[in-house]
């Protein structure tokens, strides 16, 4: 009689934990906006195995500022090429934050991701998900 009771409230729990993992594994999206002296900047976090915000949305032909730094102790990276867009980046993370600054000068949709890999593993980080799109809209 005790499991009758039990029974809907685990029921309603394995639905509602099924439905969390249900979420896209994506990480956050993060739209800039345009500051006073007209910089769209950007505050990142590369973790294991993440970078957050993932996807970014930037305006076209206004200058970008990407505040990022790492958690955590292992190394990581952010490398970003897409030279046709004025975007050309790559760079060790630290504790500290470093800027990156660039002004995108196409319309598109950039991945980056993290360069790193450990010496005994099959996969990089990017394999495991360290990974974004910077996209530039009009
Ligand atoms: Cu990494």
């Amino acid at each position: 009689m005790k499991y009758a009771r039990i029974f809907p409230v685990m029921a309603l729990l394995a639905v509602a934990s099924l439905g969390l993992s249900q979420e896209p594994a994506k990480g956050r999206r993060f739209v800039a906006t345009v500051d006073q002296d007209g910089v769209q900047r950007v505050e990142m976090i590369g973790g294991s195995y993440y970078f957050d915000p993932a996807e970014v949305v930037v305006k076209v032909n206004v200058p970008v500022e990407i505040s990022i730094k790492k958690i955590g102790s292992s190394p990581h990276s952010i490398f970003l090429k897409a030279h046709e867009a004025g975007i050309d980046f790559e760079m060790s993370l630290v504790t500290d934050p470093k800027v990156i600054r660039f002004t995108p000068t196409k319309v598109g949709k950039y991945p980056f991701w993290c360069t790193k890999k450990a010496p005994f593993s099959s996969k990089s980080h990017k394999d495991k998900g360290m990974e974004g799109v910077l996209e530039v809209v009009e």
